[in-house]
């Protein structure tokens, strides 16, 4: 270890300790922080010191300008230096080159009294010490409104920092809804502030194809439109569709202005054209692209589509060039990404051209007939200059011989990837896609579904544990993703990606020693005073109540240690003057409880309502002829444990099984009667989920020997959408120790219905014994 970071290590734990307010509160956390006495203060004849002649750290310089201009109104001026500076002039800030900072996007930034000293080896570290800078001030300093009467102080200090990975990325896609590129700028502005410096810009799906392509207009007019759009979730039955048309792309200046936004902001485009899948808009202009020669519709509801680009075709390869030609020359960046994901193979199956291409390149399959798609389009960027990027799927016909992978079905192939030598980008959905709910659906927005609250993104690590330490070296870096199917509008996106993004930053830019949860929570106050000001729609789900229960007891916790949660138990909403939180409570019968933090009397985030129900197996262990996997319902007893699911998501408080019956053994501790046995299950027949059949209760003494009690078949309701249901078995003054309750599987999905042919999955939440 060196002595330097022996004494990083030392000093960190002191110097977070000991800050006093108010204290320097940086997001993504820097390496190292030492407060020092006293601060500078910005006034409007402060003077900016930029190196001569050097274009790129005029850009840090101008854009510390235009922050403090709309702020506080003062218009800086800066000026050019040539010669080193010996002592500093007293109310002035500097942009010193500094070949002695090792890292390239590393800086150092000194704030004293009378100068603000800021050094670094290139200019994006110039550009990343202003981004740190900028929350030194009060928050409204980051305002797009002019602020009076503020005195405008940074804290003296000094703070020596660097990133953790060199790819620090965020996605958008522009395809499933479109947004305007004053927005697109102010995305990008937004993941620079936060120190990401790749934007993944997602141009083209089934459902719009939002980039000028000059060479084939029928782009413009029938790929970047859908006749209409879809109504709440795809998994609802009946589909219902708003009856309105859907268009929008980027002309090729719109495309270059966006472009030389980003690199004012040291940030690299990565633009994203999908193939072979996800390309039905394309084929809905033009139909010879694909298989069965059309006709094709773009998308009008979201998925994975069995429309895609004919690898027998070679008209379809003329194209994918012509495409990447302009897109390539478009964008600066070394990469372009070309999908490859969700490519389902049936159509090339079926079509005799895509038969004799796999025959004639003697590849082994469909798969391979996919990665022949990538290797040519790798070619064809190497001749455009530009380095191919696709998702995981990429490998699973062979990988192309210099492809980056993006690891978004886990991490499984980032890690393949990273062993065969090949660079990754790990984007898995388990943490970093902000298109998952980040809080209770049931008081969220509709979303795609997931669950992926804040401190499960944060505690994402991007080098996974199976990997050597040579191998890790391919990890470039992660990247959050926003697909945006059901985020229409701008202030949408915001809400899904910001905190997360905010994680994401310390995920990426902050050393691993440095980075801690206790920590980032409570500097994230401060920072949405920051995101106020830029006029960020960000998410309060931080300042939601979590509810639990166990042990007869209602336990209440929020992230926010400042603030305090109130709460009622009478079904009325909580004020500032409902009973103040403590420590858990018991409840002795079924309780709504309503719960909400409050800050001096304000209400912060939205209030929770959380019914639980107290029945003689709640709190009780029970086994299972088979352990639910991915959906557990959270809780190793998430069958007793008094909490019910809704019908939005699947994700949570429900437990889920396919092609299994579920048939737990309550153990109720000593013999008990009860009289009435209640189930619930999901009904969700678009998400593959299906009623069961039927529900036998059965009793025991010894937990071996069983007799039954009651059965009764399930009589599924027919009613739209996703939907849960109650069965009711009576079982007259019962008396048992054991009980052991049967729930039989659908089976297998009919025909003509989502899923069909595979098997069914069924989902209960809870088993109230009364
Ligand atoms: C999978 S991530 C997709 C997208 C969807 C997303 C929704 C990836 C490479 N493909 O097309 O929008 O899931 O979460």
């Amino acid at each position: 270890m060196t002595v330097r970071f022996a004494f990083i290590l030392l000093l960190f734990p002191f110097l977070s300790n000991c800050q006093t307010a108010p204290a320097i509160q940086i997001i993504p956390q820097p390496l190292r922080v030492e407060a020092r006495e006293g601060n500078f203060k910005l006034q409007a004849d402060t003077r900016i010191f930029v190196p001569a002649d050097q274009p790129d750290w005029d850009l840090a310089a101008q854009y510390f300008m235009a922050l403090a201009q709309s702020s506080t109104g003062y218009k800086l001026a800066s000026q050019p230096f040539k010669t080193a500076i010996r002592e500093p002039r007293s109310n002035a800030i500097y942009f010193l080159p500094d070949e002695k900072i090792a890292a390239a996007e590393g800086y150092t930034l000194e704030v004293k009294p009378n100068a603000i000293l800021i050094r670094a080896r290139t200019a994006a570290g110039a550009f990343y010490a202003v981004q740190s800078l900028r929350q030194l001030f009060p928050p409204t300093f980051n305002s797009v409104q002019l602020t009076a009467n503020t005195s405008w102080t940074a804290l003296a200090c000094l703070i020596e920092d660097a990133p953790r990975f060199a790819y620090r990325g965020l996605h958008l896609d522009v395809a499933r809804h479109f947004f305007p590129v004053s927005f697109v700028k102010k995305y990008i502005d937004l993941l620079a502030a936060h120190k990401l410096n790749t934007f993944h810009w997602h141009l083209t799906d089934d459902q719009g194809w939002r980039i000028e392509i000059k060479k084939y207009p029928k782009l413009q007019t029938i790929a970047a439109c859908r006749k209409e759009t879809l109504i709440g979730h795809n998994s609802d039955l009946p589909q219902l569709f708003d009856g309105k048309p859907y268009c929008g792309y980027y002309t090729q200046q719109e495309v270059k202005d966006v472009v030389e936004y980003a690199r004012r902001h040291f940030v690299t485009i990565i633009p994203e054209i999908e193939m072979p899948g996800h390309a039905q808009a394309a084929l809905a202009a033009y139909p010879e692209l694909g298989c069965t020669g059309g006709p094709y519709a773009t998308a009008t509801k979201w998925g994975v589509f069995g429309d895609v680009f004919c690898a027998g075709n070679e008209q379809t390869f003329i194209f994918l060039n012509d495409v990447l030609a302009e897109v390539s020359a478009l964008f600066p960046g070394p990469y372009i990404h070309v999908g490859g994901d969700e490519c389902p193979k049936d159509s090339w199956k079926k079509c005799p051209k895509c038969q004799k291409r796999i025959k004639d390149e003697h590849l082994a399959d469909e798969h391979a007939l996919q990665s022949y798609v990538i290797g040519r389009a790798e070619k064809m960027l190497e001749k455009h200059g530009k380095k191919l990027i696709g998702w995981d799927e990429i490998l699973e016909g062979g990988l192309a011989p210099s492809a980056t992978v993006m690891s978004w079905r886990g991490i499984e192939g980032g890690v393949a990837a990273a062993r065969m030598h090949h660079d990754v980008i790990m984007t898995p959905t388990t943490h970093v896609y902000f298109d998952y709910y980040q809080s209770d659906p049931a008081t969220e927005k509709l979303g795609i579904g997931g669950f992926l609250p804040l401190e499960k993104t944060y505690s994402y690590e991007p080098i996974p544990d199976s990997i050597t330490a040579e191998e890790a070296r391919y990890i470039l870096g992660a990247q959050g993703n926003l697909w945006t199917e059901y985020t229409p509008n701008s202030a949408d996106v915001e809400y899904m990606v910001y905190p997360r993004a905010c994680a994401l930053a310390e995920i990426v830019w902050t050393a691993k020693e440095q980075k801690s949860w206790p920590d980032f929570v409570q500097r994230l106050p401060a920072h949405f005073a920051r995101l106020d000001a830029m006029g960020v729609n960000y998410a309060k789900t931080f300042y939601d109540v979590s509810v639990s229960f166990s042990g007869g007891k209602v336990n209440l916790a929020t992230l926010d240690a400042k603030s305090k949660i109130r709460f009622t138990t009478d079904g009325q909403e909580p004020t500032a003057s409902a009973e103040l939180y403590s420590e858990p409570f018991a409840i002795a019968k079924t309780t709504t409880v309503k719960a909400a933090v409050f800050t001096n009397n304000k209400r912060l985030g939205k209030v929770v309502t959380a019914e639980y129900l107290v029945h003689k197996a709640s709190g009780k262990p029970y086994t299972m002829s088979r352990t639910p996997g991915r959906y557990s319902g959270g809780e190793a007893y998430a069958l007793t444990n008094g909490m019910v699911g809704n019908a939005q998501t699947h994700h949570i408080n429900w437990v889920g099984l396919v092609n299994n019956d579920l048939d737990p053994i309550i153990d109720l501790g000593v013999p008990t009667t009860f009289s009435r046995v209640t189930m619930h299950y999901l009904d969700k027949r678009g998400a593959w989920i299906y009623p069961p059949v039927s529900m036998e209760v059965y009793g025991s003494a010894d937990g071996q020997n069983f007799t039954l009690l009651a059965k009764r078949a399930v009589l599924p309701q027919t009613k739209a959408g996703s939907h849960a249901e109650t069965v009711v078995l009576e079982t007259p003054n019962a008396k048992t120790r054991y009980l052991k309750v049967v729930v039989q599987k659908f089976g297998v999905i009919p025909a003509g219905a989502p899923g069909a042919g595979e098997g069914a999955w069924m989902f209960v939440d809870e088993i109230i014994v009364e």
